[in-house]
């Protein structure tokens, strides 16, 4: 098979010295960081879409790049160039993992039938090369908002019969999942939610989505996949609401419907921002209630109101990101590039350039979120914050030994109660700007 990307060598780790754009200047893959190794803290998964679909399309002009590797666009040629495009991309870059939605991996036929003939071809391919390679799927999913039927939304769909070609796009893209040995299933609820609740029965879209998702566990189950599946939280686009709004959203949501044991959450960084959070604060939602499974790694633009999925350049986020991810003792998941180029950058290159600095911020920021750990100034100010609670009337709250008469007489005999502390959130700053820039 003919090289692709020619010109293009293995990506290798140089350190921060290097001036070789084509080169790793913080991710060491062997690099040992608290106990694991760099790559097993970081299962880096390369995004179908954006980096064999995409081209750089969007809502002013046509695309910018030309991902056609050699072959007609939308053809089952086509479909197969891309896979070996993909491989060739991910064993130069020592990418390990890989995740698709069914209409990434093989183009869609108004047949359904048809389009799942096509699947199988195209994931026997996959399935080919995962052996040859050792690179696998991180996760799969159904693209359940691009076709027109799902312009109400799959699971949330006014619609019974859009309600079953969603089950059937599931259904589909499990078996797949299951035959490239994914970890995970995602449901992204692209557009499941409304444009106004002038036209929308929110319970009845809401039971049925847990419904979809109980049908999906069962099958998923029924035919060996052990992994976990997913919600991807997101706030808002393509819809002006959507329900699962972010991590705490979701959760509710998930218990409420009894989904919980079979679902964790897969955290995009841009989907946070646009809920109003930062990364860091949906991935601590997701990790103290036992429900962070994955990452999509990728950046926002704070002037922007949209999801304009960057490679993730921000540092202090990415530390901030590594610091939740430790503190949780790791995801089981992986940390997928749901990131695309700007569409001035519209080379082969480029493509490496933006996983070349999508890699290096997680590795840097794994290295100084556990520099902050290993520096223990932040964590001992936290234990040192609550510590009124490890002892005396504190420690009886916590161990549900008290109740509002006993608390009520402790408050009159104190009078008047001293402050609680300083935050010194300035000085817990200047501390972690001394980590990052010693
Ligand atoms: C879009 C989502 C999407 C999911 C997969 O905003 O991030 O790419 O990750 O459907
Ligand atoms: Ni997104
Ligand atoms: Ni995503």
């Amino acid at each position: 098979m003919s090289e692709i990307f020619k010109g293009i060598p293995k990506v290798s780790y140089e350190g921060p010295e290097s001036k070789n754009p084509l080169a790793f200047k913080y991710y060491d893959a062997d690099r040992v960081i608290l106990g694991k190794k760099m790559s097993e803290h970081l299962p880096f998964a390369m995004a179908w879409w954006h980096n064999l679909c995409a081209n750089g399309t969007d809502m002013f002009g046509t695309g910018t790049a030309d991902k056609s590797f050699g072959s007609a666009l939308g053809t089952m040629e086509h479909a197969h160039k891309k896979v070996d495009a993909g491989f060739e991309f991910m064993q130069k870059l020592g990418i390990e993992y890989f995740c698709f939605h069914d209409v990434d991996i093989a183009p869609e036929d108004q047949d359904i039938n048809k389009w799942q003939k096509n699947l199988d071809e195209i994931s026997d391919h996959i399935l080919e090369k995962s052996k040859e390679t050792g690179i696998k799927d991180l996760w799969g999913t159904a693209n359940m908002f691009n076709n027109p039927r799902f312009m109400n939304g799959a699971g949330s769909s006014n619609s019974a019969d859009v309600f079953c070609f969603a089950a059937a796009q599931v259904k589909k893209a499990l078996d797949l999942t299951v035959k490239l040995g994914g970890r995970g299933y995602v449901f992204w609820g692209g557009r499941e939610g409304y444009e106004t609740l002038l036209n929308t029965d929110v319970k009845l879209e809401q039971e049925n989505i847990a419904k979809l998702m109980h049908m999906a566990v069962d099958y998923g189950r029924s035919i060996g996949f052990t992994g976990d599946f997913y919600i991807e939280p997101k706030p808002k686009e393509p819809m002006k609401h959507q329900y699962d709004f972010d991590a705490a959203t979701a959760i509710g949501f998930l218990r409420q419907y009894g989904l919980d044991k079979d679902f964790k959450l897969n955290i995009e960084a841009n989907h946070a921002t646009l809920a109003g959070h930062t990364f860091q604060h949906d991935l601590r939602i997701a990790a103290i209630n036992g429900m962070l499974g994955s990452i999509d790694a990728n950046q926002g633009d704070y002037l922007l109101g949209w999801d304009t999925d960057e490679f993730p350049f921000n540092v202090y986020e990415t530390t901030l990101a590594m610091y939740e991810v430790l503190k949780a003792g790791g995801v089981t998941g992986g940390f997928n590039f749901d990131a695309k180029n700007r569409r001035p950058s519209y080379t082969m290159e480029d493509m490496f350039y933006g996983y070349i600095l999508g890699m290096d911020s997680f590795a840097l920021g794994l290295i100084k979120a556990a520099e902050i750990i290993e520096d223990g100034r932040i964590d001992e100010f936290i234990k040192e914050r609550y510590k009124s609670y490890s002892e005396g009337i504190g420690k009886k709250i916590r161990d549900g030994k008290t109740d509002l008469k006993e608390l009520a007489e402790y408050a009159s005999k104190l009078g008047t109660p001293a402050l609680p502390g300083s935050g010194r959130q300035e000085y817990l700053e200047s501390v972690f700007n001394s980590v990052m820039f010693k």
